[in-house]
């Protein structure tokens, strides 16, 4: 009996759906057309789940005369076996919020995307939905109301409704006219979706059918040339520069997937996916790839003597210039935010799209030149036309904005040969005192900041900017900066071969290169990519013995061993800030680079750190800067 199942399980069970009817549009977006669409990709995007596990190649959907709609698939079928809750898993994955998904965590998620909920919102919102599963030889067979089921179990399992040598899901459900506004569904708004879906699966058919009285169509969509085919519809009706661009690499478990075509046209087109979900607002996934693309046009376009030692390189935009792009990512365990969600915001996605983009471009370009010299035209053109348009507008822009160190504190070095100069960041005004009197104006700028620097992942873009500390970096490495959409971070304009880092060795010094690692990484993450980015490190002690010379000691351990080696007395001093330093000794100890310690970043060190910037906030901090020295020994340069 049926009634019999409503123990304390199916109270929960029923409150979790109770929850979805309350505020349906906290689950699907909306109640309008666009959240009843909805309700038919996320049944779609389980088939496509299946198909992507590998036990699914078709998937069918039918909008019906009834008004309803019918997604059936070939994979697995959902499981009908008991389930530790004494019914059917069925009836779990079916009733049971987030439980719509895979049972197993071992493929990629397409739900994990929008609104990360499967097949029970849908039956919550549905006045009826009824499925059967092909599985085990048998049909099995279900049927719910508002999301209460209707169909009686026997011991538990669902009624076998016939015999089949097939396998898969097929569910038939009709919106719930209570919840939506309008229950009709917007066909063509399904059919784009679906061709969509057939792109970023090359090996799944998708039928469509509509079967709705006057509307009667069926369309196959199947794309067995993937995201290449899709860049050449997106670009139809449009004038071609080449023959489309494709490459697909695996780094670190995400795998990416990437063709472009240039057209003769002055627009951008830059499609991201993760996991099948379009990125509407972009993210990291497209940060690599544009940035990576950029930086390589730049370097072929000096290569090629196109630009020349004096020609300021393209910006990003320009190297865009007439651009249709798709870069699709499969990630294990992505990371969305944004105002709809729909940003990638996992930054290991920007390392190795950047990474792969890089060496399979520059497998494509070195053997194509005729499609390299084509592409680099349009940037050409870009600039062409940005340079005029700059010339009308310059008298009316003030450069005023950013000008050049703006609170003045900044000591520049002599040489303007940036292969050569180094900068370094020191906190507090006592310690930039020594440092400056301390260094080789020759090649070493010195920029003392003042205390904490504004934490960049909770502010706004204007409070960023605003910031006098930052804006005061930015000007002084001269290169720009990237930040979601726009980039006008040019690597060849760096004015410093090393940016170091110079803080106190305490919890306050770690915060504050925590801070400014995330600004760095936030803005300008090809710094850290390419390696201009070091923490000093000034000694802890300083041991004078009796006889022989005096000592600089950089950590504890070396403290031990110097004990351990002299037996003899000797004075020791204990360095707790840059501060107790005078400006000699300072030169001697950390800016030296006879005698320094530089430590140089790595990417997952930034990384980290924007993670822990919040943990560190007035917690108490691991011993100085462990977490971010993980790759210590391979990366003292000077020493
Ligand atoms: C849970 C576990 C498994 C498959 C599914 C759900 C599944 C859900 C839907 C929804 C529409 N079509 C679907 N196909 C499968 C894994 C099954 C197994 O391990 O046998």
């Amino acid at each position: 009996m049926a009634k019999a199942q409503y123990n304390a399980d199916s109270i929960t069970v029923l409150e979790g759906l109770e929850a979805v009817r309350k505020r349906p549009g906290m689950y699907i977006g909306d109640v309008g057309t666009k959240g009843l669409n909805h309700l038919i990709y996320e049944i779609v995007d389980n088939a496509v789940d299946e198909h992507l596990a590998g036990f699914c190649t078709e998937v069918s959907v039918i909008l019906e005369a009834d008004g309803s709609c019918t997604v059936r698939d070939n994979g697995r079928g959902i499981p009908v076996e008991m389930h530790k809750k004494g019914v059917s898993a069925e009836r779990v994955v079916l009733s049971t919020l987030h439980a719509g998904g895979k049972f197993d965590n071992s493929s990629y998620k397409t739900s994990g995307g929008l609104h990360g909920v499967g097949s029970s919102v849908v039956n919550a919102l549905s006045e009826r939905l009824k499925i059967r599963i092909f599985r085990n030889n048998q049909i099995h067979y279900d049927e719910y109301e508002k999301g209460i089921p209707v169909a009686e179990l026997s011991g538990g399992l669902l009624p076998v409704a016939g015999r089949t040598k097939e396998t898969g899901t097929e569910i038939n459900f009709l919106p719930d006219a209570t919840i939506f506004e309008k229950t009709r569904f917007k066909a063509d708004w399904l059919k784009s979706r679906l061709h969509e879906s057939a792109y970023l699966n090359p090996g799944l058919v998708i039928h469509y059918e509509n079967r709705r009285a006057g509307e009667e169509e069926s369309v196959d969509f199947s794309e067995p040339d993937g995201i290449v085919a899709y860049v050449r519809e997106l670009n139809d009706g449009k004038e071609p520069v080449h023959e489309p661009v494709y490459f697909k690499a695996t780094m670190d478990d995400i795998e990416i997937e990437a063709a472009f075509q240039f057209v003769d046209a002055f627009e951008e087109n830059v499609l991201g996916f993760c996991n099948n979900i379009f990125t509407q607002e972009g993210g990291t996934h497209l940060v690599g790839f544009k940035t990576k693309f950029t930086t390589l046009m730049n370097s072929y376009a000096r290569e090629l003597g196109i630009l020349k030692e004096k020609d300021a390189n393209f910006t990003g935009a320009d190297t865009r210039n007439g651009m249709t792009a798709v870069v699709a990512i499969k990630h294990p365990d992505p990371i969305f935010e944004g105002q709809t969600k729909t940003k990638l915001a996992s930054a290991d996605a920007t390392k190795a799209v950047f990474t792969k983009s890089g060496e399979e471009l520059t497998l494509f370009f070195d053997r194509n030149l005729e499609t390299l010299k084509a592409i680099i035209g349009c940037a050409e053109k870009s600039a062409r036309i940005r340079r005029a348009e700059e010339k009308a507008r310059v008298n009316m822009l003030s450069k005023s904005k950013f000008s050049f160190d703006s609170n003045g504190k900044l000591a520049n070095c002599e040489s303007r040969d940036p292969s050569k100069c180094e900068i370094f960041i020191v906190e507090g005004d006592s310690a930039g005192g020594s440092a400056k009197m301390g260094r080789d104006r020759q090649f070493q700028a010195i920029l003392p900041i003042r205390g904490k620097i504004l934490n960049v992942e909770k502010a706004s873009m204007d409070k960023v900017l605003a910031n006098g500390e930052i804006k005061t970096m930015i000007n002084a490495f001269g290169c720009g900066f990237s930040e979601g959409y726009g980039n006008d971070f040019d690597i060849t304009k760096l004015r410093y071969d090393k940016i170091v880092l110079m803080t106190d060795a305490d919890v306050d010094g770690s915060h504050i290169d925590t801070l400014l690692l995330t600004f760095l990484y936030r803005f300008m993450p090809e710094l850290i990519y390419d390696g201009h980015v070091y923490i000093a490190m000034p000694p802890l002690y300083k041991v004078v013995p009796k006889r022989g010379d005096e000592q600089y000691l950089y950590d504890d351990k070396a403290l031990e061993e110097y004990r351990r080696g002299h037996k003899g007395e000797f004075t020791l001093q204990r360095y707790k800030g840059l501060g107790e330093m005078d400006a000699d000794q300072l030169w001697e100890t950390t800016l030296n680079p006879e005698n320094r310690v530089l430590k140089r970043v790595e990417i997952e060190d930034a990384r980290l750190a924007s993670e822990v910037t919040e943990l560190l906030m007035g917690s108490d901090v691991p011993p100085r800067r462990k977490f971010i020295y993980e790759h210590a020994d391979e990366a003292m340069i000077d020493a």
